[in-house]
């Protein structure tokens, strides 16, 4: 197999059989196509008759989520499976491991994580995962500072962002995230029930000025190497597990993008709960999820500080006061990087189930409405945000306002 076309159940299955050390001989492999993401073909390979099994994706040469009309390169292929090694070897118990893959197929073959849950899904169900901060707090703070100039060779570093160029993810972040929200664009998609927060939205030129200079940090800033679009529906949970997947958008940017990220999508989904939770647990599942916040960022500082006051690499770095003020920054960004992705799954292309599939039309237009203030709150707040609780004090003004 060489010449890039998508695997066909049955390729898929005899790629499967390929993979060293996983179906013995003559196994009856069954396969589905499960991809429901907006990118990606997914291939699901089962044993018939044992519990073994495995993931073969496989980018094709478009955003499935448009059509044909958009195309996107193969290489993000390469760029996630790479990614995906890195982020394996600094956190292996949090990122599947990569069995196998073809660059020119444009495949990956890795673990499947089927006994998990997505964590989008998790949390509309109720869900509770008491260890995810501490997960994903170890997974962004050793991705984030092994691959920067803190915990990396500086030109080591240099060549490994080479590798990290990916221009047509990053165009759809610029345009999804930080550009189509704030202008009458055709990608733009709400409901009319919400076209006066729209509206607003694209008059707002305080908030324009604020998302100018977070979208130049996005475009400029080559901090670490990041996941690049570290949502809940990039996250797969069980109440004990974690494990972080999809890192096809990884680019070389600002860290504050993939904990805004983070922090942003349990956000959406505590706004949108009370179109999900009975009257009796709104007020535990909210505080759960508002809880989760300030635990996450936590966890991120102590390692990552951990991690800097025992392998750090630049000795400039050492200076006193110097660590405080990267982490403070890092703080703004993640609050200003937050702020923008909540508010384009509102307006913007692509939503999020937390708050389109809630079925009572009076409660999603509350949760959008409540999304919108939280994310206008950060956005606007971000560069004056001074640490993890005012973060929250930003957070609980604009819900009461
Ligand atoms: C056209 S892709 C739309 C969105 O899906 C991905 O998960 C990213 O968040 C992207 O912005
Ligand atoms: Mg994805």
């Amino acid at each position: 197999m060489s010449t890039y076309h998508p695997l066909s159940v049955q390729e898929a299955i005899e790629l499967a059989r390929t993979i060293p050390g996983h179906f013995s001989e003559g196994a009856d492999l069954s396969c589905r196509e499960i991809g429901d993401g907006n990118l990606n073909l997914v291939f699901h390979v089962t044993d018939t008759s044992s519990d073994k099994s495995i993931i073969i994706k496989q980018a094709v040469p478009y955003a499935k989520v448009v059509g044909e009309s958009w195309p996107l390169s193969l290489d993000r292929a390469r760029i996630e499976r790479q990614a995906l090694q890195i982020q394996h070897q600094y956190c292996p118990s949090l990122v599947p491991e990569v069995y196998a893959y073809c660059d020119e197929m444009a495949y990956t073959v890795m673990e499947d994580l089927s006994s998990y849950t997505i964590m989008r899904k998790g949390l509309i169900e109720g869900g509770v995962y008491p260890n995810f901060a501490e997960h994903i707090g170890e997974f962004i703070a050793n991705t984030l500072f092994y691959t920067s100039d803190l915990g990396m060779n500086q030109q080591e570093k240099k060549v490994l962002a080479g590798q990290f160029v990916n221009p047509d993810l990053c165009k759809i972040t610029e345009d999804l995230i930080f550009e189509d929200p704030y202008r009458d664009s055709p990608n733009n998609n709400y409901a009319e029930a919400i076209a006066d927060e729209a509206a607003a939205l694209r008059s707002d030129l305080p908030l324009h000025f604020e998302v100018a200079l977070l979208r130049d940090k996005f475009l400029t800033r080559s901090q670490a190497l990041l996941h690049g679009d570290l949502h809940t529906g990039s996250i797969f949970v069980t109440p004990e597990s974690t494990m972080v997947i999809d890192p096809e958008f990884a680019y070389y940017g600002p860290m504050g993008f993939d904990i805004g990220a983070v922090l942003a999508n349990l956000l959406l989904n505590y706004a949108a709960q009370p179109g999900w939770s009975k009257t009796e647990e709104l007020a535990q599942r909210e505080q759960r999820l508002l809880d989760m916040v300030p635990a996450v960022w936590n966890e991120f500082e102590s390692r990552f500080r951990a991690l800097w006051n025992r392998d750090l690499q630049d000795e400039m770095a050492r200076t006193p006061g110097y660590q405080d003020h990267y982490i403070s920054q890092i703080l703004k960004d993640t609050a200003g990087f937050a702020g923008c992705k909540m508010i384009r799954r509102i307006v913007g292309l692509s939503h999020v189930a937390d708050i389109d599939g809630i079925p009572d039309d009076a409660l999603r237009e509350a949760a959008q409405r409540k999304a919108l203030a939280i994310g206008k709150a950060l956005v606007r707040h971000n560069r004056s945000v001074s640490s993890i609780e005012h973060f929250m004090e930003v957070i609980t003004q604009a819900i009461n306002e």
